[in-house]
């Protein structure tokens, strides 16, 4: 692969480079080797039984008359295509609300006093999200002179209840999800009226798996509406459950400064990356490798220190909380460990590259599996168990282990003279509190701001990246094309880290990149014009902040209203198909990057990128050109804005 064709990112096009010179192959080179299907990129090759793979290639000239195309069963492109997307969703928001389980679980745990090392951090956050789990947070008591008064109750019993009700909301059978009846109100009753609002997030993705087996539904509305409650218990349920919380545990993110890029890396100091997903592991390594103790046995090894550095969403949420530095994002992985500096990798679950284990095995990294989910069949792999009982006491092992691994070095580390300073941190209580005013904190400032029209509208860009474009290109063309145009930009994910590397999280870069209204804004709030929410779970925060804004007044009365748009410029896993049809569903214009895999089936297409916007306000759209992916972003913004009459 040429470095410079493969990523718009120095660190990445320096370490690419090394990685040639030293003989190891990457994602990038298998890229240019491995071509993909053309048929399975257009979601028309079934395997749903073994009478197939069923492959219907698009005829050349594209169709005239009927489309006679089908499956040994029958099964049309868009039955075939809608399944393929159905189990997308599944997989994704099963990804995503598995992590959540597991959050929860650790939840009920730490309210019942079973682990030392968890505790509750944000009160003021649990007391709302009781709530709407309906625990009570206060009794009434009869004082000394027999009056009856309101007393508040100890908040590790309104854990407890809150613990119990959202860890049940997973294996809910009836009835609704919580948190439905968190968005507008309007868009609830639609929910009601479609038949859509979750009954509890397991059954969703498991009716997703039924349906789409052989010979089920054969409906491609039908199985499209299925992947609605099943995507909306993702982002309403398994993943904002998720962010809320590890927001209780660990603290609810506000701004805070922080570091990006490959350059966090330090030659003299011991290097671990914590890369993957859940924070319930990457908290604990944080206070491991801060105690004095490792500290010491580092510098018996000869290290002068030890930098604890992220990788993929892992990264953002320790970096949102504790401002600790990224060392990259997705299609970095591999070129950490080229550096020759990385003493340990240390991974739990999702888009973690099978390919790290071969590339460690040039260096002396040591990849370090922790979750019984997820194992690595290389040899050459260490597994250390991460149990929330003695959750410290793992963690401290694996700091151990990579200490241990410092002195292992086979050459002199080459670290890329690249980093970028940025402010993160941006949860929906903090965009309140800081456009809001000094008193109060409100969305109503920024509503204001929105009817003014110094900011056109808002954009939510995230996702991943993909090896088959351009490494970070897209993703920075969009954004700056959105500043340019007065669109405030909320990112999550490996968009977020993009950003944090080209300098679009701080301040000053308003002045740099954006429109006079929105670099006006942003001067006099102090805030950069790309707010970093959090890691891919976090999108849940999206759906709250625009919430927010419905019910802050003066834009509509449901998020389909709002003048915003979604995009996911450089997708790759099916977590972001479940994160796109939970913003459609949710009424959010969403437009993908790349490709995507209903192309095949015209038909399912235009139900997804034009009729879902009668049923839902928003609806699929597909881009790969960068500018023109900004443009019709702005074009459906200005389409809401003038709906309202702005
Ligand atoms: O959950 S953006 S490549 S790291 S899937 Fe993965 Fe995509 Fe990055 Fe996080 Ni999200
Ligand atoms: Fe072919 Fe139908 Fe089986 Fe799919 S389900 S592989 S289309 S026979």
């Amino acid at each position: 692969a040429n470095p410079k064709e493969s990523s718009v990112d120095q660190a990445t096009i320096q370490m690419l480079a090394k990685a040639q010179a030293d003989n190891v192959e990457t994602i990038f080179d298998r890229a240019l080797t491995m071509k993909p299907c053309n048929i399975g990129e257009q979601g028309t090759c079934c395997k749903t039984c073994s009478q197939g793979p069923c492959r219907l290639p698009l005829p050349k000239k594209g169709i005239e008359g009927v489309d006679t195309r089908k499956g040994l069963c029958g099964a049309t492109p868009e039955t075939i295509a809608a399944r393929n997307f159905a189990r997308m969703v599944a997989a994704g928001a099963a990804a995503h609300s598995d992590h959540g389980r597991g959050v929860a679980e650790v939840f009920l745990a730490a309210a019942r006093k079973e682990t030392e090392d968890y505790g509750i951090q944000d009160v003021e956050k649990l007391l709302e999200v009781a709530v709407d789990f309906e625990v009570p947070t206060t009794v009434m008591v009869e004082n000394e002179a027999g009056e009856k008064v309101e007393q508040e109750r100890d908040i590790y019993k309104i854990a407890e209840e809150v613990g119990v009700k959202a860890l049940g909301e997973w294996g809910k059978q009836e009835g609704e999800i919580y948190y439905a009846k968190r968005a507008p109100e309007a868009r609830y009753e639609l929910w009601k009226e479609l038949d859509v609002v979750p009954r509890g997030i397991d059954r969703e993705i498991v009716e997703i798996m039924h349906r789409t087996h052989m010979g089920v539904d054969q409906d491609y509305h039908n199985i499209v509406k299925q992947c609605s409650r099943a995507a909306l218990g993702d982002g309403w349920a398994g993943s904002m459950i998720a962010t809320d919380l590890q927001d209780i545990m660990f603290g609810t993110p506000y701004p805070i400064q922080g570091e990006i890029n490959l350059g966090v890396l330090k030659a003299d100091e011991v290097n671990i990356i914590v890369h993957g997903h859940e924070p319930l592991l990457s908290e604990m390594i944080v206070v491991a490798s801060q105690d004095p103790e490792m500290l010491a046995y580092a510098k018996t090894k000869g290290a002068h220190g030890i930098t604890l550095a992220g990788m993929c969403c892992t990264a953002n949420e320790i970096l949102v909380r504790h401002g600790l530095p990224i060392a990259g994002n997705y299609l970095q992985q591999e070129l950490a460990i080229v550096t020759g500096a990385v003493d340990a990798m240390v991974v739990d679950v999702q888009c973690i590259m099978e390919n790290i284990a071969n590339v460690a095995d040039c260096y002396h990294t040591k990849v370090i599996t922790t979750n019984p989910r997820a194992m690595m069949e290389s040899g050459h792999t260490v597994h250390i168990e991460f149990d929330e009982h003695h959750a410290l006491e793992d963690a401290k092992r694996i700091v151990k282990e990579a200490i241990d691994n410092f002195p292992n070095r086979r050459a002199e580390p080459l670290i890329p003279n690249v980093k970028e300073k940025m402010v993160v941190g941006f949860s929906q209580e903090a965009i309140k509190y800081h456009l809001g005013g000094t008193f109060r904190g409100s969305y109503v400032p920024l509503n204001d701001n929105i009817i003014n029209g110094r900011i056109r509208g808002i954009g939510g860009v995230v996702g991943c990246n993909n090896a088959r474009t351009c490494h970070d290109s897209a993703h920075l063309t969009i954004v700056k094309e959105l500043l340019k145009n007065d669109v405030i930009v909320l990112t999550t994910g490996c968009n977020a880290m993009a950003c944090g590397k080209a300098g679009l999280l701080t301040p000053e870069s308003a002045a740099v990149y954006c429109g006079p209204g929105l670099a006006e804004v942003c001067e006099t709030v102090g805030i950069p014009p790309v707010l970093h929410m959090g890691s891919c779970v976090d999108n849940s925060r999206i759906l709250m902040a625009a919430t927010q804004v419905v019910k802050a007044g003066g834009l509509g009365k449901d998020i389909s209203d709002l003048p915003a748009a979604g995009s996911a410029p450089e997708w790759m896993s099916e977590k972001a198909i479940s994160i796109g049809h939970y913003f459609v569903a949710s009424g959010v214009y969403t437009i993908f990057g790349v490709g995507l895999p209903v192309t095949g089936a015209p038909r399912l297409q235009k139900h997804l990128f034009e009729e879902l916007e009668d049923i839902y306000g928003g609806m699929w759209d597909l881009e790969v050109d960068p500018y023109e992916h900004a443009k019709k972003m702005i074009a459906h913004i200005d389409k809401k804005r003038a709906a309202l009459g702005l």
